[in-house]
């Protein structure tokens, strides 16, 4: 039986080491997190996404998973480690280069080396093969199979998606690209496609950047058509309808991990000015500022004014605030000398202040739908509005019915 290590005990590392755990390997966890491992360890999860629990348990009691701060000898090692992004938009690759340079001092002629983590293009070979190479004179290719193998799954559908989806596997060269397609052979169903090293790399990038670029015009769109008074629920509405044409919805700010940080990836080894890249990010960027002097100037004509976030977390029905516009927002309120008050029941384990519905509308001026999750449709406004001090909602996905709160007597403002 094959033994692999993955480095990476986060939303894709754990997944993926349960998947193959249970698909009859034996799976060695790592993780530089001491909190991380001890509570594995005691059989709980740190993160929440659906159908984990199911996956974790039946791995961790079949005893094909550990979970160790520490790597062992194995005949393949996954590194499924953050990829953030620095103060100048540049990829900080030093939980990658850590991580390879653990697998260094444990590798053996004949194994293989996948890298997962989301990168710049040319960090699979630049970086992890030259820090392999380095330590052990071992030559990717020829004394071990190298391969990068993007992750593309969806929070809060990781589980169904890793199994579902067609992969992309990029190896240094087919012999390489063959061993790792043979190991996610073993549980995903979706096609798997061998390609290059650095075309894998750069086709996770475009993937997400071209999301990025299409919310980017959504939210210009959503801004032009205010100038114009027009609807842009609307508009995407009916364009949507042409069979080529697939606008995304405008929204108060990209979040989450991935998306506002991999059209940066793409751009980092690259002299290009004034692309249309980084015009998007800026757009996108822009939107919970723009929001927040909306939002300021509505409360504005109240004495002590306040207001409340329906939804912290980066996106509809996930508990994760990493890199949340709502966060911005909730600063940018703050600093205009507006009270906030947060309700979001998917949050848990967070530095901020999180209310309960009632205490979080109780006296307030303006409700913010900043993520839609389906809980919040059985919310009710009626009651919500009689704690009011002043009745106005700001919707920022486009989530209630204009309509219908507007007969409970709220003024309705959207994107
Ligand atoms: N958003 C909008 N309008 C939309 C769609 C999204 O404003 O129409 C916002 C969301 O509210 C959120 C942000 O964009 O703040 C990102 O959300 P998302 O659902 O678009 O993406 P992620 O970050 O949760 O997951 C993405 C996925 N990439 C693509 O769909 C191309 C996922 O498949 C990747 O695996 C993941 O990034 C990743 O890990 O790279």
């Amino acid at each position: 039986m094959k033994k692999i290590s993955v480095l990476g005990m986060g939303y894709i590392g754990l997944p993926t080491a349960c998947m193959l755990a249970n698909s009859g390997f034996k799976v060695l966890g790592i993780d530089i997190d001491e909190e991380i491992i001890n509570k594995l360890n005691s059989g709980k999860l740190h993160i929440e996404e659906p159908e984990l629990e199911k996956i974790f348990s039946s791995a961790f009691k079949n005893n094909r998973l550990r979970v160790s701060l520490e790597p062992e000898r194995s005949d393949v090692f996954i590194i499924a480690v953050p990829t953030p992004l620095d103060h100048r938009n540049k990829a900080d690759l030093s939980y990658v280069i850590s991580a390879a340079n653990k697998i260094k001092e444990k590798i053996k002629k004949g194994n293989l080396v996948i890298l997962e983590s989301t990168s710049p293009p040319g960090t699979t070979r630049d970086i992890v093969g030259k820090i392999i190479t380095n330590g052990t004179e071992f030559i990717a290719g020829r004394d071990y199979y190298l391969a990068f193998c993007p992750e593309r799954v969806l929070p809060g559908k990781i589980v169904y998606e890793l199994e579902n989806n067609d992969r992309i596997v990029g190896g240094v060269d087919k012999k390489s690209s063959e061993a790792a397609e043979s190991i996610y052979k073993t549980f995903v169903k979706g096609k798997i496609f061998l390609t290059d090293l650095e075309t894998s790399e750069f086709v996770k990038l475009a993937e997400n950047t071209y999301r990025d670029i299409n919310i980017a015009f959504a939210n210009e769109l959503s801004l032009i058509c205010k100038d114009y008074g027009i609807d842009i629920r609307e508009v995407i509405k009916y364009a949507n309808m042409h069979p080529r044409v697939k606008i995304l919805n405008p929204g108060p700010g990209v979040g989450g991990h991935c998306i506002p940080i991999d059209p940066w990836f793409i751009l980092e080894n690259t002299d290009r000015k004034d692309t249309l890249i980084e015009k998007c990010r800026k757009i996108n960027n822009s939107m919970p500022f723009i929001i927040s002097e909306e939002i300021a100037e509505i409360v504005g004509k109240y004495r002590d004014p306040k207001v409340t976030i329906f939804g912290f977390s980066y996106k509809e029905n996930v508990g994760d605030i990493r890199e949340s516009p709502a966060i911005i927002i909730n600063n940018e309120l703050m600093k205009k000398g507006i009270k906030v008050s947060i309700y979001d029941p998917l949050v848990v384990n967070t530095k901020y202040n999180l209310s309960e519905l009632e205490e979080s509308v109780k006296g307030s001026d303006l409700v913010l739908l900043f993520s839609g999750h389906s809980v919040f449709r059985d919310i009710d406004l009626k009651s919500v509005s009689n704690l009011m001090r002043n009745k106005n909602i700001f919707d920022a996905r486009n989530f209630f019915d204009k309509s219908t709160v507007e007969k409970l007597g709220f003024n309705y403002y959207g994107l």
